[in-house]
C-alpha cells in the first residue's frame, strides 16, 4: 500500500461520513456557489467569505448573522427538516437553497 491509498480510500468512501461531512459554501460574486445544497439534518454548513466585500446571511426564522469581512467563515446547523432559503441582507439576489432531508 502507497502512502496515497488511505486518503484516497477515504474519498472514495465519502458516503459513509456524509453525517460528519462539511459542508462548505463559498460566497463569490455576490452568489452562493454551489447555489443549492442537500444536507442531513442536524448537519451544519460554513460560509466562506470570498468577496471583497461584506455578507450578512440569514434564514427567515433560523438564524439571522453578524456582517462578514472578506476571508470570515461562519457556521450554522440546520436542526429542522425541510427547505430553507438563505439570503443576504446587502445583496438581495443572493439565494442558496438548503434542503434538510
Ligand atoms: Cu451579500
Amino acid at each position: 500500500m502507497t502512502r496515497y491509498a488511505l486518503p484516497l480510500l477515504l474519498l472514495s468512501c465519502g458516503g459513509a461520513f456524509a453525517a460528519d461531512a462539511a459542508h462548505t459554501i463559498t460566497q463569490s460574486g455576490r452568489m452562493f456557489r454551489p447555489g443549492e445544497v442537500t444536507i442531513s439534518r442536524g448537519e451544519a454548513l460554513t460560509f466562506t467569505n470570498k468577496d471583497t466585500f461584506i455578507h450578512q446571511i440569514y434564514v427567515n426564522g433560523l438564524f439571522d448573522s453578524e456582517e462578514k469581512s472578506p476571508g470570515e467563515n461562519l457556521t450554522e446547523s440546520f436542526t429542522q427538516s425541510g427547505t430553507f432559503d438563505v439570503r443576504c441582507h446587502i445583496h438581495p439576489k443572493m439565494k442558496l437553497v438548503v434542503r434538510v432531508k
